[in-house]
């Protein structure tokens, strides 16, 4: 084959790969939370230097196949060791790949390692096959003991209703509530297998393990209605833990919410 071809389906390579990252077709989902925006720019940053690097690596084989190899019979001169041009091409690599790694960890540490603030809202969030379950602790404040042997098909999570604090308690399945602008911190278990508690529109993915409980926390700051995901392939119906995220937009919509779901418990 002429390197002239080879070069021309190079250059429909480039342009294509262009315009799905420029026109965005394809991307994220609408963003709700407030750290999101740091994992969506961090993203972008390496996006963009990974495109320029494929641009030019791309651009060049595209151009020495067309330049030297027109009737696709010629043969190449070969040599070994180019000392400096390893050396660059290693240096450089070696710098753009630490940066972008410091740049991730301070985003991951920004996430991970500061504490929720004290006025968090505390959801306790377990994933069974195949649903997810949200415990809130109600006016209270306080969570209700639970137990494994008290689990039944009404009871989920095994709530103790005659402990004290387990009397406002309310639980739900596949319908959670948070109120935009107050800081949510989301204990995550599992009663079976591995789970992975997904909120695309938050960015927040986190498996949920058994015998473990993981917190994570985020701030919702655009009110609406989104999609909750099991991100770990869970078993046969694991399509069906999808669950529905609800960011209320004030404190009363908020109450009323947890009131209605009081009442019907
Ligand atoms: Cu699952």
């Amino acid at each position: 084959m002429s390197g002239v071809v080879l070069a021309a389906l190079l250059l429909i390579l480039i342009v294509a790969s262009l315009y799905l990252f420029v026109a965005k077709p394809y991307w994220f989902p609408v963003l709700a939370s407030v750290h999101g925006g740091s994992i969506d720019s961090l993203f972008s940053t390496v996006l963009v230097v990974s495109g320029i690097v494929f641009i030019i690596v791309q651009g060049m084989l595209g151009f020495f196949v067309a330049r030297y190899g027109q009737s696709g019979n010629e043969r190449a001169s070969y040599w070994h060791d180019n000392p400096k041009a390893e050396a660059i091409l290693l240096i450089s690599t070696a710098v753009i790949l630490t940066i972008l790694v410091f740049m991730g960890q301070r985003v991951w540490a920004s996430i991970y390692f500061v504490d929720a603030p004290a006025d968090a809202l505390v959801i306790q969030v377990t994933g069974e096959q195949f649903s997810w379950n949200f415990h809130y602790p109600g006016p209270d404040g306080a969570f209700g003991r639970t137990d494994p042997k008290m689990i039944t098909s009404a009871n989920n999570i095994g709530l103790d209703r005659s402990d004290p604090p387990a009397k406002d308690d309310i639980v739900t399945v596949g319908e959670m509530h948070v109120l935009a602008g107050r800081p949510v911190k989301v204990r995550i278990r599992s009663k079976d297998v591995i789970h992975s508690f997904f909120l695309p529109n938050l960015r927040v993915k986190q498996d949920a393990v058994p015998g473990m409980a993981i917190e994570v926390w985020f701030t919702p700051n655009r009110p609406g209605a989104y999609e909750i995901a099991c991100a770990e392939l869970c078993g046969l119906a694991h399509y069906r833990m999808r669950g529905f995220l609800t960011i209320d937009d004030s404190q009363e919509n908020f109450n009323k919410w947890l009131q209605q779901k009081a009442a019907e418990q």
